[in-house]
């Protein structure tokens, strides 16, 4: 079976989402980074970054949350997580790209800053900076986003898992997205039951 090591509050959350809207079966193993169990020998077997998600399927073992969930959409095609059309799919691979690159990395930035990042090295002046890039990043995905109801296709795709995730996460640090359009769709998809059972079954 399926397997996903993830842990509660983190990007795994994305991996998750994306097998509860598949309704695939999987196993579930959480690595309480806390407890510093990413840096175990067994689990840098698995991910050498000590991070999470990874997934083994078989022979396969992945890393990266976009990848991951482009695969559990290719693996379970009537999920429709990944688009079969070709501008949908190029559409889908920009946001993903764009989540990765652009819009999640000002988050990130904040969170090393704040508790990652071992205390000698954080800088709590980058606070701003970090701010003003994620208001730009949300600009462009508000002018994407004008008119549309999802991110890729006139349906939910992984597209929506990979934004919608990263627009709950800059809300749960209160940051606002300074955009009516971004806070219905950000509505919209963060409401999916099958958001709430990934939610349940990493906390479980
Ligand atoms: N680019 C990776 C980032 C994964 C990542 O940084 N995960 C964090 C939790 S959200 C983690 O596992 N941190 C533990 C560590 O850095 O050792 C992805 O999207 O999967």
């Amino acid at each position: 079976m399926l397997k996903i090591y993830g842990c509660p509050k983190t990007r795994s959350l994305r991996a998750t989402w994306a097998l509860e809207e598949a309704g695939a079966d999987y196993e579930y193993f959480k690595v309480e980074l806390s407890k510093g169990e990413g840096r175990k020998p067994e689990y840098l077997e698995i991910n050498p970054s000590s991070k999470v998600p990874a997934l083994v399927d078989g022979d396969l073992v992945l890393a990266e949350s976009a990848a991951i969930v482009t695969y559990i959409g290719e693996k379970f095609p009537a999920s429709r997580l990944v688009p079969a059309d070709a501008i949908q799919r190029a559409t889908y691979f920009q946001w993903l790209a764009f989540t990765m690159s652009e819009l999640e990395q000002s988050l990130w930035t904040l969170a090393k800053h704040r508790f990652v990042l071992p205390e000698e090295l954080r800088l709590p002046l980058i606070e701003p900076t970090a701010l003003w890039e994620f208001a730009k990043a949300a600009k462009v995905l508000h002018w994407h986003m004008r008119g549309r109801e999802y991110v890729a296709a006139d349906y939910f795709t992984g597209a929506d898992i990979m934004v919608g995730h990263t627009l709950g996460w800059a809300r749960s640090n209160q940051i606002s997205l300074e955009s009516e359009v971004l806070e219905d769709y950000a509505e919209r998809v963060l409401s999916r039951p099958a958001l709430a059972a990934a939610r349940q079954r990493e906390q479980g």
